[in-house]
């Protein structure tokens, strides 16, 4: 075994080696097994201690099943000794299984000392990691390695497919999208007789974990694949072969949740070329797969990416709305719109989107990304779980009743239940599995949010640091510390005030003020020697009005627009003053010179826990924060020299800014 064990490592508390526990579970079925089998693991772990089966009625520990209960939820009952699990059905025994060993971790003690009564009710009926993975085994935005599903255009089933399941599972992921959204060569083939077996197999693997398998399918695949002359939705030929198509694929992989389809975006193939809206484009597939109990996941990451920077009133902010609001109630039950937290693109700051407020008939997932493509690569530090949930605290005030994100997407507002989070994945075939073995902990973050929306941040990040790194409070401390720290710390030395990019293009890693400033992305920041941001009220693209009324007017006025999201919404003087009472050049010189000596801090703290971290893991830690440190303050200096050219003001505190 090449990898580790992440958070499920379950590292000695206190020996009890020679003890033996039963167990009985009165669930059947393979996830019921693993259930019993993570307990199994768990306490021979934790304790030393063995666990066996029986069918007695006075086991140690019993996993039973209430019918009236969720299926995915769970009530645990432990004291002195004796523990049983009740659940709706086998995830929830193999979630409650979970939660029991992590509670053992976090309070530390013996078995028998244990006393506790916890519940688990999963807020989102769908918890979905995206994998952006390619057939010949890259992985689009991957910064962990190579993937660890495909290869040379094969897919691979060994034990690092099951050590996958079983990390997914612990935190509650149900839902599993092996390949990229962009269908590009082999992929095409994934639902032809070539790869069945083999997806079979993965598929087995997943939902022995309770984790139903999705792929992604290129909306051109009749033509693609099945050599039709067009893909168009209205064409009856090309409904035929999608339902050909559906029943071959359900014939050979029963039990697939279904497909997922990235249409007229970047390239990628979709209904508009026929004329046809998205909603024409999604049914058809609902259509051919619903006879199954088959998905559809339609994203709506669409937007005109040929866009003239000369043109100011195109803003590709505004285009999901556009595109999806006035669809609302067009698409079937089986489709659901996968939204992106932000409207640009998974920026270190952006406002919600708007679509959220403006869906009421249709089911919608959020989607975000745990995949650090522009919040540091899994080279940088930056724990997004903070960030998530602030996304989903955000009210879009769009109903009567509750209309947080969190509410909408999880189902509650409209009572609708395809529907979810998703996260695109950070994982490759690195040993730590996320390249940086701090990146983990969104990984782990990602399925505990989903599947309980009330955790905090820092009560996530308390647990994964307690699972990993077990009780070595040093250890704990300095790491939570650098976790909460890191998102705040990445946007300080980055992009100032919302406004986004400056990366460099393609790659996006590193400074690079006016990497996208002149192409054809939509992705400005306007700056000229008097100011820079985009102006999204009434007076500039009125991308604002895209909100209900209270957050139009919040965003639209200067007085009660955040200053994290100032130059987001507007475009501002250098001089004009925030309501920090900073001026908004002196903001970014400021956050530019903190950011990145805090960065600096993150490495000798780092280097403070030396003698009590694992080596193999204090020097990957080390060599990243060496190349944080180092790379902060290369954002630093780009960032405030250009500023400083184009604006002429010097630094109020006199500090280095290269002219
Ligand atoms: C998979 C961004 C990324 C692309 C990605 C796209 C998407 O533009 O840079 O790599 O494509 O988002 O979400 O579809």
């Amino acid at each position: 075994m090449n990898y580790t064990k992440c958070w499920l490592e379950y590292p000695r508390i206190c020996d009890e080696t020679g003890k033996t526990l039963t167990a009985a579970c009165l669930l059947t079925g393979t996830v019921a097994w693993r259930a019993v089998e993570e307990l199994r693991l768990g306490l021979e772990g934790l304790y030393g201690l063995t666990l066996e089966t029986t069918a007695e009625q006075t086991a140690d520990i019993t996993l039973d099943c209430d019918p009236r209960m969720h299926p995915e939820g769970y009530n645990i009952r432990v004291y002195q000794g004796r523990c049983t699990i009740v659940s709706g059905g086998e995830r929830g025994a193999l979630y409650g299984a979970f939660a029991l060993l992590r509670q053992l971790q976090m309070e530390q003690c013996a078995w028998e000392e244990l006393t506790w009564e916890g519940k688990g009710r999963p807020a989102n009926p769908m918890r979905v990691l995206n994998h952006w993975d390619d057939l010949d085994g890259s992985i689009e935005r991957g910064y962990a390695g190579q993937s660890f599903f495909f290869r040379d255009n094969e897919v691979l089933v060994n034990d690092r497919t099951v050590a996958y399941a079983r990390l997914a599972a612990s935190v509650g992921v149900n839902c599993v999208v092996l390949n990229n959204v962009n269908v590009r060569g082999a992929a095409n083939q994934l639902i032809s007789r070539r790869y069945y077996e083999p997806l079979r197999e993965i598929q087995k693997i997943l939902a022995s974990y309770g984790i139903t398998m999705y792929l992604c399918v290129n909306f051109a695949a009749p033509m693609e694949l099945g050599g039709l002359d067009s893909a168009d939705p209205c064409d009856d030929r090309v409904l035929q072969w999608w339902k050909d198509k559906a029943s071959e694929v359900w014939g050979s992989l029963p039990g697939l949740g279904g497909f997922m389809v990235k249409a007229d975006s970047e390239g990628q193939p979709g209904p508009s070329a026929y004329g046809r809206t998205h909603a024409d484009g999604a049914n058809l597939l609902g259509e051919a797969v619903a006879p199954y109990g088959g998905k559809v996941i339609w994203r709506c990451f669409v937007y005109n990416c040929q866009q003239d920077w000369r043109d100011t009133k195109t803003d590709r902010a505004k285009a999901g709305y556009d595109f999806f609001a006035p669809l609302d109630g067009k698409f079937r039950d089986n489709v659901v719109l996968q939204i992106k937290n932000g409207p640009m693109d998974f920026q270190v700051r952006e406002p919600v989107s708007p679509l959220f407020g403006g869906l009421k008939h249709t089911n919608m997932m959020l989607e975000v990304q745990v995949a650090q493509e522009y919040t540091g690569q899994q080279r940088h530090v930056c724990y997004l779980i903070p960030w998530f949930r602030q996304v989903l605290n955000q009210d879009m005030h769009c109903c009567e009743g509750p209309s947080t994100v969190a509410d909408l997407v999880s189902g509650r507002s409209y009572g609708n239940t395809c529907c979810g989070m998703a996260a695109v994945a950070n994982t490759g075939d690195d040993p730590n599995w996320t390249g940086h073995d701090l990146a983990a902990a969104n990984l782990y973050g990602f399925g505990r949010l989903a599947y309980d929306t009330t955790l905090t941040g820092e009560e996530i990040a308390k647990e994964w640091l307690r699972l990993t790194f077990g009780k070595t409070p040093l250890v704990e401390e300095t790491l939570l510390h650098i976790l909460m720290a890191s998102w705040p710390v990445y946007e300080s030395y980055t992009a100032p005030l919302g406004i986004g990019w400056m990366v460099n293009p393609n790659h996006h890693y590193g400074p690079n003020v006016d990497g996208y400033e002149y192409a054809r992305w939509g992705t400005y920041h306007r700056a000229d020697h008097k100011g820079l941001g985009v102006d999204r009220t009434s007076s500039g693209t009125g991308y604002c009005s895209q909100y209900t009324p209270e957050l139009a007017a919040e965003y639209e006025n200067l007085e009660t627009c955040p200053d994290e999201l100032a130059l987001f919404f507007h475009h501002l003087d250098y001089t004009y003053r925030l309501k920090s009472g900073k001026t908004v050049l002196q903001h970014i010189y400021d956050t530019h010179f903190d950011g990145a000596e805090q960065a600096a801090a993150f490495l000798t703290l780092v280097e403070g826990l030396e003698p009590l971290l694992p080596q193999p893991v204090y020097q990957r830690l080390h060599e990243r924060f060496r190349h944080q440190k180092e790379h902060s303050c290369e954002w630093r200096d780009v960032i405030n020299t250009y500023f400083f050219r184009k604006s002429g003001i010097p630094d109020a505190q006199g500090r280095t800014i290269y002219p």
